[in-house]
């Protein structure tokens, strides 16, 4: 098994699973299923260039988006892109240092806000999209294809503090709520939904939010700058494309799990490592949350941690994923040994 077959379109087991339909098989991939762990990936990567000029060629692009699919039987393939396209194509300037993440120009004032352009014309937004397009029709119809977005209190976090951080200047701002904090969440639930149509258009069968930072926020915080978000981007989505699925992920909120299923037009919640899915009182679809740290312990470890995550629930109601992005150094063996554990369990 490749992937990249012609097996009918109704045996898209992730299709399936978030349109609550019966499925021969419980739906598997792996966030950051393309990148540095793989040696094919570094080689297109050298060849690209910088990280940024790979995600805006397209044609590389769609080559390392299908690099996964071509060694492991995984249901879905995820766009090559970053959650920081959007505010890329919003007008500040955006680099990768090597080895030290994103650094983007800073959104502090009134004055930075005011600058900030839409994303109606942007090239950034133009290469990403033809890159789903190239990807969907390389890819096997059971083999789903996979856009998205950060949410906005994430990708807030990396413009007020231009760059990766700890996020405190950010959670000062929305503790004071000050005005422009609430319009740049604001700016970012607009500007995202665009993104996350246009993906849609270009071949998107189902589009994730990442709200990778969520888990930084406390109490009614939450509900205003995670929920309340998320919410907004999902009901400007689904008024253009109700039939689509929407997977939200808000990393690190525990029980408050239940606020994001509760969200309309949500199909499933992403669950981070440390919760333990059995006492989440999630009725729906989960997907996760293998922990990325037992890939690096080797086969037998993830194995036995897959196995064991799969027990905890039916494969109608789970997305078998990890609860983070598979780290650099992971052996790919690895990888393909906890596709095979899933298969084992249930098919
Ligand atoms: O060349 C390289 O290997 C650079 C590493 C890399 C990769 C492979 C970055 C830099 N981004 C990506 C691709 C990427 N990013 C994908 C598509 C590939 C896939 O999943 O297979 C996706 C979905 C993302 C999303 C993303 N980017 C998130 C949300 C998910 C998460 O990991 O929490 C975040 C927070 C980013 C920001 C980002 N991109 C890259 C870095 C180093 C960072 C900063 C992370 C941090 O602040 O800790």
């Amino acid at each position: 098994m490749n992937g990249l077959n012609d097996k009918p379109i109704d045996g898209n087991a992730l299709l399936q699973v978030l349109r609550g339909r019966k499925t021969h098989r419980r739906p598997c991939w792996m966030m950051r299923q393309a990148g540095r762990y793989l040696p094919e990936y570094r080689e297109v990567r050298a060849k690209a260039g910088s990280f940024l000029d790979l995600c805006y060629n397209p044609e590389l692009a769609t080559e390392v988006t299908l690099q996964p699919l071509r060694r492991f039987d995984l249901d879905a393939a995820i766009v090559f892109a970053d959650i920081l396209v959007v505010p890329h194509a919003m007008g500040l300037g955006l680099r990768f240092a090597e080895g030290e993440g994103p650094v983007l120009d800073t959104v502090r004032s009134d004055d930075d806000l005011a600058r900030l352009i839409g994303l109606s014309g942007s090239k950034e937004v133009a290469r990403v999209c033809e890159t789903l397009s190239l990807t969907r029709g390389r890819l096997a119809p059971d083999v789903a294809l996979i856009g998205f977005c950060g949410a906005p209190w994430t990708v807030a976090s990396y413009m007020v503090e231009g760059g990766s951080s700890d996020r405190t200047r950010c959670r000062i701002a929305a503790y004071r709520r000050e005005p422009w904090f609430l319009t740049l969440i604001d700016r970012l639930v607009e500007e995202s939904v665009s993104y996350l149509c246009a993906q849609i258009e270009s071949g998107a069968d189902v589009v994730q939010i990442f709200d990778s930072w969520a888990g930084d926020l406390v109490g009614d915080e939450i509900s205003t700058f995670v929920v309340e978000p998320i919410s907004r981007l999902v009901r400007g989505v689904k008024v253009r494309f109700p039939d689509v699925p929407i997977i939200a992920f808000a990393r690190g909120i525990g029980l408050r799990h239940r606020e994001i299923e509760a969200i309309p037009g949500v199909s499933a919640v992403g669950v981070e490592s440390e919760a333990e899915l059995a006492l989440l009182g999630l009725e729906g679809v989960v997907q996760g949350n293998l922990d990325p740290v037992a890939l690096l312990a080797g086969p037998a470890v993830a194995e036995r941690e897959a196995i064991r995550i799969c027990g905890m629930r039916a494969k109608e109601r789970h997305i078998f994923n990890l609860g983070h992005g598979i780290r650099v150094g992971t052996e790919p063996a690895t990888v393909d040994a906890v596709v095979k554990a899933v298969r084992w369990v249930d098919g």
